[in-house]
């Protein structure tokens, strides 16, 4: 297989001024006819066109209207010889989308058609110059049978509609920007949407559209409210306005990651849609909210400014999710609120991009190379990418990012640009040298600060020294410029306490540094790297004491946190024990009337396994769940009375409310019912069953439920059952349905009875590998997200992960790929897991007819 390097960049030989499409819509057989103003760029004198193209079959070649025949034509590329300076080049190609399994390009779901571009999709729909430093603007018109598809959508603005002879009908599309083929969308079927106009900061008109299949539009208004706040939270703290005078949201059942920020028609899974109390938990509220968010600001972070090439991807996606993470933190309406998205993002980057940064993919957050691009849309890219943007607005201050953000915008709206680019005008604006800061960029890799305390004589002292594990082609690492907050408690009793009793912003450039603070009568508490100021790991042996002290009294939040979990760790993995000062602490933050109850809920969830195989020279699978589950045991048996307290008292009677504290109380509800079960309480079963039986939203029901399939209660099997007659048309329920009994926890004197359950569920009639949710919701989620049962020391569970890895690449590569990731970290494996991964992964290896996209996981996993 073919690898691309970010050092092989190069210009395009020719561009594309406009593009104008005219695709006649039919399932088995989609015509389309392309037709381009191109230009030879300068100095390319003799260049042949090479235009990308796959999966099509090509009908003819016009230049200026003249057939052309001597063209060369591979499954790849079509390149045609000759060309002047300047041309109309008019394509005629055809392609089936009904038989288009991978979703990437023009495909049916539903009866309905819609597509995917990015990254490379587009070169199945026409042969093009398929890359994102190519920007043209389009005309489209699309042709379809009316009574079948009498919604005609692509990008921009709806120009015409006309009736055509036999039942067919058309519509003319025109978006007045330059884009890259990568941010084109078609959409066509039986659809409606509900509308909303608004006015924009300068008074224009916009019409906002979300599109869905009839029976779900009494879920779409989440959706609508997320996409008006995200607009107006763009104005307000970016100065951002939408450029178009209307913007479109349309839901598709099939689809292979969350959404599409195609520019002014964005594509969503219905996943990050449709909500209704009764059908999506909280957590699916707030999911909707950041990823409507997400995919809106990328028409500024994203589609006005894009990237020169792929190995630009988080130019977009880390600022985008930076973005997205900012307004979201927004919306929690609380400062507290704030921490809780922090700390929930920092979960997230702990649980899946420390491993990943770890493991044979790691790649800086600016990829050097890659064999297939679609690989890395990863968490790397993504929430690493967000970290690294959100460490320059530390640097910057808020001002100072905005400035930049400004500068930015400035001096590339419309152009394809680079991540050199965004940080050279963040350090423009402020005239601050970023050179050492941009390490962050091209060096994989989590770094680790150790940190190291001393007091003698007055004088307290914290060596900083840091470091960084060699990562796949990268033996060694310079430093990195650290941005950490800092704050020292327990001043009060210094000489002069205005001294160090501020947070203050520590930059650590070099290899090792110190903080002094002199005066000090004793020794003080350090909180360090407040609100999780860098994305690091801190080797720091913190006292028992000097913890509590952070758990009781830190008003950072982030570090409150931290201080629970730390100990948890040492409990989880050196068998420490709790201590009653710690539960004693433990109990007034779960009784403390003043605290918000989602602060409280995060308190008590557990570090991910995942995090703490990060943790170990060798992972024991078992041992780590096992022990995990001790140390829940006990907060449950010791707290249990708290637990109840808390159980009762977190009621939200009334409509439903999706806003945060409500969902807060939700969960620490449920948390509360998952204890009370697991600490043996006789009144657990019954609370359940109520709990289920009475809920009024899905959060309830999907917790009660959970509660009673995860402890075995007598009433399980029926309301499972229940909830799948209750739920059975409604096709995100039924994934949550598989994905509840996926992710059940291990039955420990029986370790392989979830494969067991998975097994015939995925015989179930209502199973189906092709629909990208299901697959996930039964496959991923028993591989990737339980790791207690699926990681047995014995091949059963690794042989259902190959076996379901090739047979998805036969049918959705990306959706095989993100499967065959599941075994990334086998080389930490204590060896009698070991063994059974390997022969695991050489299964998937030898088979022939390997995408490119799973090609590469397995092959640098085995490297
Ligand atoms: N930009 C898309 C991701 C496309 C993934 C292609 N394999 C969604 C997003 O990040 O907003
Ligand atoms: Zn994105």
């Amino acid at each position: 297989s073919i690898t691309f390097l970010r050092s092989e960049y190069k210009a395009p030989a020719f561009t594309i001024q406009t593009v104008d499409l005219d695709i006649a819509l039919n399932p088995s057989k989609t015509m389309v006819v392309n037709r381009m103003m191109i230009q030879r760029a300068a100095g390319q004198i003799g260049q042949s066109l090479v235009l990308h193209g796959e999966e099509q079959e090509l009908i003819s070649v016009r230049v200026n209207g003249e057939i052309v025949r001597g063209y060369e034509l591979t499954p790849h590329s079509l390149t045609i010889h000759n060309l002047p300076d300047q041309f109309e080049l008019s394509i005629t190609s055809a392609n089936i989308p009904e038989k288009n399994t991978s979703l990437m390009g023009l495909y049916v779901s539903n009866g309905n058609f819609f597509t995917q571009c990015e990254a490379e999709g587009f070169r199945k729909i026409t042969y093009f110059l398929d890359r994102p430093d190519v920007m043209a603007t389009y005309q489209v018109t699309l042709r379809a049978i009316k009574k079948d598809f009498p919604v005609l959508l692509s990008n921009g603005n709806l120009i015409k509609e006309e009736e055509l002879p036999n039942g067919w009908h058309s519509a003319v599309w025109q978006d007045p920007f330059p884009k890259p083929s990568y941010l084109f969308a078609l959409v066509a079927g039986k659809l409606q949407s509900i509308e909303r106009t608004i006015k924009s900061q300068s008074g224009k008109d916009k019409l906002l559209q979300v599109w869905v299949e009839a029976k779900d539009l009494d879920k779409t208004e989440h959706a609508m409210d997320s996409l008006i706040a995200s607009i107006k939270w763009d104005e307000q703290r970016f100065g951002l306005e939408l450029d178009l005078d209307r913007f479109m949201i349309v839901a598709v059942g099939d689809f292979n990651m969350g959404a599409m920020e195609n520019k002014g028609l964005n594509i969503f899974n219905t996943k990050f849609v449709l909500a209704n109390p009764e059908t999506a938990s909280d957590v699916d509220y707030s999911n909707i909210e950041s990823v409507v968010a997400h995919e809106y600001f990328h028409n500024w972070t994203g589609n006005r400014v894009t990237c020169r090439d792929w190995f630009q991807l988080s130019l977009k996606e880390g600022l985008t999710v930076f973005r997205d993470q900012e307004f979201s933190a927004d919306q929690m309406g609380s400062a507290s609120g704030k921490a809780v998205k922090r700390i929930e993002d920092v979960r997230l980057l702990r649980q899946v991009q420390f491993p990943e940064d770890a493991g044979p993919m790691a790649h800086p957050i600016r990829p050097d190379s890659y064999q297939e691009i679609n690989n890395f849309y990863t968490v790397t890219v993504y929430e690493k990418g967000a970290e690294i943007i959100r460490m320059q607005q530390t640097l910057l201050g808020r001002e100072g990012f905005r400035k930049g953000m400004d500068l930015y915008f400035k001096r590339h709206d419309g152009q394809a640009v680079t991540c050199d680019d965004f940080v050279s005008a963040m350090s423009d604006a402020n005239q601050k040298d970023l050179t050492e800061f941009k390490r962050w960029y091209s060096q994989a890799g989590t770094p680790r600060v150790k940190v190291e305390e001393s007091f003698a004589g007055n004088t307290y002292q914290v060596k900083l020294t840091q470091s960084c594990p060699a990562t796949p082609g990268q033996d060694t690492k310079e430093p990195f410029h650290i941005p950490l907050l800092y704050k020292i408690l327990g001043t009060e009793s210094s000489s002069d306490s205005s001294k160090a009793s501020n947070e203050q912003l520590f930059e650590l450039t070099q290899t090792s540094q110190t903080i002094t603070v002199e005066g000090l009568k004793q020794k003080p508490t350090l909180s360090i790297n407040r609100n999780f100021s860098a994305p690091i790991v801190l080797d720091f042996e913190q006292s028992e004491s000097d913890l509590l002290t952070l758990l009781r009294q830190d008003e950072d939040a982030f570090n409150r946190w931290e201080a629970a979990q730390k100990l948890f760790m040492r409990s989880i993995l050196n068998g420490a024990t709790l201590t009653s000062d710690l539960l004693n602490t433990l109990k007034e933050i779960l009784l403390d009337g003043q605290l918000d109850p989602a602060f409280k809920d995060l308190i008590f969830t557990l570090p991910a396994e995942s995090y703490l195989y990060e943790q170990v020279k060798v992972i024991d699978p078992q041992a780590i769940h096992q022990s995990r589950r001790k140390l829940r045991h006990q907060l449950a048996h010791h707290l249990q009375e708290a637990w109840l307290w808390a159980y009762e008292h977190h009621q939200t009677p009334g409509k439903f409310n999706p806003d945060a504290m409500s969902a807060g109380k939700r969960s620490l509800k449920n948390l509360a019912l998952h204890m009370l079960s697991e600490s043996g309480h006789a009144g657990a079963g019954d609370f359940a069953l109520k709990q289920y039986e009475n809920a009024n939203n899905m959060t309830e029901r999907y917790g009660a439920l959970a509660v009673m399939v995860n402890f075995a209660s007598a009433h399980a099997a029926k309301c499972l059952q229940h909830f799948h007659q209750t739920f059975q048309s409604d096709a995100l329920v039924i994934d949550k349905w598989f994905a509840l009994q996926a992710t059940r926890q291990s039955d420990l004197s029986n370790p392989r009875s979830v494969l067991k359950d998975v097994l015939a569920l995925r015989q179930h009639p209502d199973f189906s590998l092709k629909n990208p949710n299901r697959a996930r919701s039964l496959i991923h989620a028993f591989c990737m997200n339980n790791p207690g049962a699926f990681h047995q020391p014995e091949a059963a569970s690794y042989e259902f992960w190959a076996k379901h890895v090739i047979e998805l690449n036969q049918i959705n590569p990306q959706v095989a790929a993100r499967l065959a990731r599941g075994l990334d970290r086998w080389k930490q494996f204590a060896p009698n897991y070991q063994v059974h991964m390997k022969s695991a992964l050489e299964l998937i290896a030898k088979q022939d007819n390997l995408s490119s996209d799973v090609a590469e996981v397995i092959e640098k996993a085995l490297n």
